[in-house]
């Protein structure tokens, strides 16, 4: 499929199943914990600065921004999970607003589950993707801020990363840098076999 990545623009926020569009677009979801890289992932994708904006404030999206490319697809920018600073009501009423896209949306082909290389996934990483394996949506592992480690190790990350998460290797994993653009092409690869 050819998509002009060029014609991107934000299309709508939404907090529940009643706002979200009502076409057959397929949709790809991004999900990580806050500060992941996941802002600038969709920017690096979309080659704008400053689309899905990149913030110092993490936790402060709390809705799903959708994003239209082209007309032919969206992203769904979830917003992050795993920051300290939200109250428990906040964080079930995250929860609910992610379960219910996740688990009802038709048009969602698959998750970018962004995880940060350098480290071993946490907790709340490994959740999102044993619930995702449990709905059986195919996910996308992106591992974000490889620039921070040098290359002859990303190996060894790859693979802590693979069996914290018990990795199903029908699944993609892609090694990413939106700094030096590491992993561009294989994700965009990657989505586009999905939809
Ligand atoms: N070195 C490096 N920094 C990154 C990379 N991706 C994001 N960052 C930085 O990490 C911070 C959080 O990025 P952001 O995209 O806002 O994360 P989000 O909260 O997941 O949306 C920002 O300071 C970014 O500049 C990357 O690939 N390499
Ligand atoms: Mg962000």
């Amino acid at each position: 499929m050819e998509i002009n990545t060029h014609n991107a623009e934000i299309l709508l926020s939404a907090a529940n199943k009643s706002h979200y569009p009502q076409d057959d677009i397929p949709e790809i979801a991004l999900a990580g914990r806050s500060n992941v890289g996941k802002s600038s992932f969709i920017n690096t994708l979309l080659n704008r600065k400053n689309l899905a904006r990149t913030s110092g404030k993490p936790g402060k999206t709390q809705l799903l921004n959708f994003f239209n490319i082209d007309d032919k697809l969206r992203f769904v920018d979830v917003p992050g999970y795993g920051y300290a600073k939200v109250s428990k009501a906040e964080r079930a009423k995250w929860g609910k607003m992610i379960e219910e896209y996740l688990t009802s949306r038709d048009n969602l082909r698959a998750v970018v589950s962004l995880v940060d290389l350098r480290h071993d996934p946490s907790a709340d990483d490994v959740q999102m993707y044993e619930f995702l394996k449990y709905y059986e949506i195919p996910v996308i592992v992106v591992a974000t801020k490889a620039d921070k480690i040098p290359r002859g190790k990303w190996n060894k990350h790859e693979s802590a990363i693979k069996k914290k998460l018990d990795f199903d290797k029908t699944d993609d994993f892609i090694i990413f840098s939106s700094v030096d653009k590491t992993g561009l092409d294989q994700a965009w690869d990657a989505i586009l076999d999905k939809i």
